[in-house]
């Protein structure tokens, strides 16, 4: 089952101690390269070939047309639409006061900076199939763009030949309750290089963003700089920082609910606690067995990537978890907002006994498209930002220009590059005499 991992009374950076999978995207490069290639120069026969090569469908169009939008929210289950809705509702609250004002700074009398924000023209957003549908990531990726304001949106998501070579249906759904209606069947590497390249259908993108497999991770990699990208998503990650006023059952609940997503996802406890860590461990044996996806569960909390970390005590957890930078961050201890408000490395933090991870994912009005890996060291989870692009706009008059020119002069002088100096020279003439 779970492992432990004894880290008390050991000191500095317990990066390389910690559990964490070995996901090697750059060993996939290789493979993916050929299929970008392929599709960069045949466009929609090679997403055609590729799709019957990989998803094993063979497409008429890799659009889906309008029509089959329409009936899958026609015949979705009204207690998923429902959610669905509160779902977008509540994330649509949260993006919406992300939304950033223009600053205008008066460097100088006569000389401004703006910062403009301009979303980014159009977006191709990449939802997993396979496995599980993901209709919450269409909310997660599809509610920030439109609050930034991006005007061309685009889904992409793997047909499947279960339901007739088209994406999974709740998919599509909520595609059409967001107003989405260009959506492609299209997964894998190849979507990524749709994205960056164009096809006949599918107008190249300025960015893809959303998670997705090794394949995408690879494709997002390879192809960043033709195309912008958010982050490579890897495998789901929780972690758990509680001490012994934690409810085991909870706690055990929280690892396995992250766990039954991919036999590489990870869960985490870090605890003071002996006894919390004996009756976690006896709480996931007997959930793990009980769950659906149980085969799963068990592969991944086996896993190397996921265990029970003692710590001295809860400021050493605190360094424990910042190290480790989890995807998910959960604390469970009894001064959890204070705890939480020291973190300084994770993608979204969740506080107390009633915010679990799962409510995030679905239901919490945050978004669920995070850093893993240990990325969020430096990087966020998407959000509004993400789509926008903030633009200097500078603006100087002539007076404010003569009073900067002998400093553009000296650095352009210490630079070695002259003529920068001269193009200001030219407008206001150069050394003492100042304007002309
Ligand atoms: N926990 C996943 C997101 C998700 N969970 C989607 C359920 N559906 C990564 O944050
Ligand atoms: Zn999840």
């Amino acid at each position: 089952m779970i492992s432990r991992i004894d880290l008390r009374g050991s000191s500095g950076d317990p990066r390389a101690l910690l559990p964490r999978a070995a996901t090697d995207v750059s060993a996939s490069l290789d493979k993916v390269r050929p299929i970008c290639e392929d599709v960069r120069e045949r466009g929609t026969e090679a997403l055609v070939e590729l799709t019957e090569r990989f998803d094993g469908v063979r497409l008429p169009g890799i659009r889906v047309p309008r029509a089959e939008l329409d009936s899958a929210l026609e015949s979705l289950d009204p207690g998923v639409r429902a959610a669905l809705q509160e779902s977008i509702e509540r994330a649509r609250s949260v993006h919406a006061d992300q939304r950033r004002a223009d600053t205008t700074t008066r460097v100088v009398p006569g000389g401004t900076v703006t910062e403009r924000w301009v979303p980014v023209g159009r977006v191709g957003l990449y939802v997993p199939g396979g496995r599980a549908a993901y209709p919450s990531s269409v909310v997660m990726n599809v509610v920030p763009a439109q609050e930034a304001g991006v005007a061309s949106l685009a889904v992409t998501s793997p047909p499947q030949a279960e339901f007739g070579g088209l994406p999974h249906p709740t998919t599509l759904a909520a595609c059409a309750m967001l107003g989405v209606d260009e959506v492609y069947a299209v997964g894998g590497a190849q979507a990524v290089a749709m994205f960056a390249y164009g096809s006949g259908e599918c107008r190249r993108a300025d960015m893809v963003t959303g998670p997705g497999n090794i394949w995408v991770a690879s494709a997002k990699r390879l192809l960043k700089g033709v195309i912008g990208i958010d982050a490579e998503a890897g495998p789901t990650e929780i972690a758990v920082l509680a001490d012994d006023t934690a409810d085991p059952a909870y706690v055990a609940a929280d690892l396995v609910s992250q766990a039954e997503h991919d036999v590489l996802a990870a869960s985490v406890l870090v605890t003071p606690s002996t006894e919390l860590a004996g009756k976690v461990e006896a709480e996931l044996a007997a959930r793990a067995d009980a769950t659906r996806h149980r085969d799963r569960v068990a592969e991944a909390l086996s896993g190397r990537q996921s265990g029970i970390v003692l710590v001295d005590d809860l400021d050493h957890g605190l360094t424990v978890v910042d190290a480790y930078a989890a995807e998910h961050l959960e604390i469970m201890t009894a001064d959890a907002a204070d705890r939480a408000a020291a973190v300084r490395n994770a993608g979204a933090v969740f506080v107390g006994p009633y915010s679990p991870v799962s409510l995030g994912d679905y239901c919490a009005g945050s978004n669920h498209v995070l850093p893993t890996g240990g990325s969020a060291v430096h990087t966020a989870g998407l959000s509004v930002q993400t789509f926008l692009r903030g633009v200097h706009v500078v603006e100087y008059d002539r007076g404010a220009l003569a009073a900067a020119a002998p400093h553009v002069a000296a650095l352009a002088e210490a630079e070695d590059l002259p003529a920068h100096g001269e193009a200001v020279a030219a407008r206001v003439g150069g050394g003492e005499e100042g304007s002309r």
